[in-house]
């Protein structure tokens, strides 16, 4: 935790979960934050860090076996806020690799499937990405185009996929394709399969540490033995973006802390009319607003990790902190980017970088609103998307 961890959230951690949070903080401070200037200035992911973090043993980390850490999702949350108090795309690069791939596999998997696919995936050996959303279909998956139609041995698939992390870099893509019934299916799709492409979008002011891109399929032959057996309806997606929600709960709580950590240092060294500009009242309310919003935002995301491993978690429990964290810690990056004044926009301060970044990471996984409406839907009963 930072040094103002007023709730004594550290307290509230186990010793086990304490040294798995020091192992992701001293990597992502050691090792992550010193790339993070030049590989935001230059759109560059450096697929090293795939074998990095497997060789630590945080990939796929709540999975039990296949080379996995069987650890807690309170851990696991850990491990996203530390990677994420340096860059979101670092912290997608694990979401994505270790809830929406390894995770649906787990989930879902032949156990062939599980042997063949996850250690490689949990050294980091091989990158995963996770196909939903389409150019016709982001908030409302539902209305996707993508079809699998039934050949012998297997099925042909057919549609695109945008907006998709890692997607240019990947070995193994993780797609969602309604079959002629209109049935939901997932599929493992491997990156030379024939018909199968994909293509960098370039230009992003967020995220920009990590590669984004769509996939274009045509007529892609994916054999029998690729179809996740054991999901076929939205519950499939649905589920893996329970724990990846979850996972930027903590993670946009870690960019806030570091916006807040480097807020006061600017605040206290930075002399404005005779004085350091923390001496002022305005400041300090700013100061404290972030510091408030952070402490209660962390202690939810406790309370909800301890019911995942509870198994007691609702998908509401997880909209609520996934919407809450975002949106504050966008809120949070914003006042920081103000206090450090013209410096706020120059990259080397870094604050300005994590505001770009929680503009998208507001809005991937389910944007503020959706997520609104998932609760509303909850208190009422009544849909209103
Ligand atoms: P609905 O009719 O409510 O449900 C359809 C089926 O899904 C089940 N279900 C869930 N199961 C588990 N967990 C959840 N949270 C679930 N929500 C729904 C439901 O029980 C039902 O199952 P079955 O078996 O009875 O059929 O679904 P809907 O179509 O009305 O959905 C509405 C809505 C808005 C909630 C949904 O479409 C939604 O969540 N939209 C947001 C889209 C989204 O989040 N896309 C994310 C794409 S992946 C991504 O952004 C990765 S970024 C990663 C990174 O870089 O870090
Ligand atoms: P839209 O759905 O078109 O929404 C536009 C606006 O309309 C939003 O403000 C939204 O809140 C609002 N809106 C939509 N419906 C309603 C409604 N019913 N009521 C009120 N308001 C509504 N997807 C993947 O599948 N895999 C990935 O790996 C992945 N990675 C991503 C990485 C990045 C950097 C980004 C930006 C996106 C990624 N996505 C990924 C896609 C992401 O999940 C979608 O962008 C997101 O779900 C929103 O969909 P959309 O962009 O089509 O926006």
């Amino acid at each position: 935790m930072s040094k103002f961890d007023t709730f004594l959230i550290e307290n509230q951690l186990s010793d086990e979960e304490l040294l798995i949070q020091k192992t992701a903080k001293d990597y992502a401070e050691q090792s992550l934050m010193p790339r993070i200037l030049e590989a935001n200035r230059n759109e560059n992911f450096d697929e090293e860090i795939y074998k990095e973090l497997g060789s630590l043993g945080l990939l796929g980390p709540t999975i039990n076996g296949y080379g996995c850490a069987g650890v807690n999702y309170v851990s696991y949350g850990l491990i996203a806020k530390e990677l994420e108090k340096v860059d979101s795309g670092y912290r997608s690069a694990f979401s994505v690799q270790s809830s929406l791939v390894m995770a649906a596999i787990n989930d879902f998997g032949s156990e062939n499937q599980k042997e063949l696919y996850l250690p490689l995936l949990a050294e980091g050996k091989k990158i995963g990405c996770f196909g939903l959303t389409e150019p016709d279909a982001g908030s409302d998956p539902g209305s996707m185009k993508t079809t699998a139609k039934k050949v012998s041995d297997g099925f042909k698939l057919n549609g695109s996929k945008t907006w998709i992390t890692n997607a240019p870099i990947a070995d193994i893509f993780i797609i969602w394709a309604k079959d002629q019934d209109e049935v939901l299916r997932g599929f493992i799709l491997e990156k030379n399969m024939k018909g199968l492409e994909t293509q960098i979008i370039e230009g992003k002011f967020a995220l920009r540490a990590s590669v984004t891109g769509s996939i274009f399929m045509n007529d892609v032959f994916v054999p029998e033995s690729n179809i996740l057996p054991n999901v076929s309806s939205f519950r499939g997606p649905f589920t893996c973006l329970n724990y990846a929600r979850y996972g930027i709960s903590w993670g946009a709580l870690g960019a806030a802390e570091y916006c807040l950590e480097a807020s006061i240092n600017y605040a206290q060294t930075r002399i404005q009319f005779g004085e350091p500009i923390g001496t002022k009242q305005l400041v300090q309310k700013k100061l404290a607003d972030m510091h408030t919003e952070i402490s209660i935002g962390l202690q939810s995301c406790l309370a909800v990790g301890r019911n995942m491993d509870a198994k007691v978690s609702t998908p509401e429990m997880v909209s609520i902190v996934k919407r809450n964290s975002c949106s504050k810690s966008l809120n949070i990056a914003r006042n920081a980017r103000d206090i450090h004044g013209g410096n706020g926009i120059s990259d080397e301060y870094h604050v300005v970088r994590h505001l770009m970044n929680l503009e998208a990471v507001n809005t991937y996984e389910g944007t503020e609103d959706v997520h609104g409406l998932i609760i509303g839907k909850y208190l009422t009963g009544l849909s209103a998307f």
